[in-house]
């Protein structure tokens, strides 16, 4: 049994979808050809079945480094292979919107985790093969934008008497932020399996302020819904190309 997701070891597919929320899990798993529940424990909830015939496991990871850093090692230890996020960001870059999505090529470790596994000039990026197969797969999305980049991972979500350093990312050109996909890569990359991402933007955060959050937008949940798609999509060309 893998003690934090609560599955049985082996139980995980080779290709796995995962997302902050356990709800979006069940939202991923009704666009499958069928499904199954493996686990729920904590924000953990582990879903397993089929999409066009490749076997697809999704799981939530919850909000966070440390502990979405838990969900992707003991996935990995399950037979991952393959792990894409299908999360939200913050913009960082005023021509990417709310509602358009972002490819994440790499990710600043601002996380205060992954410099406890490995040093900090080990960079965490993302597969190459996911990101194409993410960007062929938007090709067959209809009315989406999007930006392939880079994302700055942060462990703050509200500020304390610090600024988070919104600002300096967004002039360096990173495109967004958001909460884990640091940790996916470095993992990913230290376990020798692939990773990617593809991220909804719920807002543009180079002004930050968090009284003005709201990702429970239909533009969000529309742009949330593309990302699935092009997730899905991105796993049928990979698994095709074995
Ligand atoms: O990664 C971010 C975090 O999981 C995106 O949404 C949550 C709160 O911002």
């Amino acid at each position: 049994m893998l003690p934090i997701l609560k599955v049985p070891e082996g139980s995980i597919s080779k290709y796995v979808l995962v997302c902050g929320d356990p709800a979006r899990v069940l939202k991923i798993a009704e666009r499958l050809d069928d499904f199954e529940e493996i686990g729920y424990n904590r924000e953990y909830r582990t879903v397993k079945g089929h999409y066009r015939g490749v076997e697809v496991t999704i799981a939530s990871h919850g909000v966070g480094v440390p502990g979405a850093a838990l969900a992707f090692e003991e996935l990995i230890k399950g037979g991952a292979k393959t792990i894409i996020r299908v999360g939200t960001c913050g913009s960082l870059d005023p021509n990417i919107r709310d509602g358009d999505l972002v490819v994440a090529t790499g990710a600043v470790r601002e996380d205060g985790l992954t410099d406890q596994l490995v040093p900090i000039g080990y960079p965490a990026i993302a597969d190459f093969s996911v990101v194409r197969s993410l960007e062929v797969a938007l090709l067959g999305v209809r009315d989406v934008n999007y930006k392939t980049g880079m994302v700055l991972t942060l462990s703050a979500f509200y500020p304390g008497v610090l600024d988070l350093p919104l600002k300096l990312y967004s002039e360096t050109n990173v495109t967004a932020v958001e909460m884990e996909c640091s940790a996916l890569f470095v993992i990913a990359s230290l376990r020798g399996i692939r990773a990617g991402a593809i991220l909804a933007v719920d807002g543009v955060v180079i002004d930050y302020n968090p009284d003005e959050y709201d990702p429970h937008r239909t533009v969000v949940h529309k742009a949330v819904d593309k990302a699935i798609t092009a997730a899905l999509n991105a796993v049928v060309k990979m698994a095709s190309e074995e």
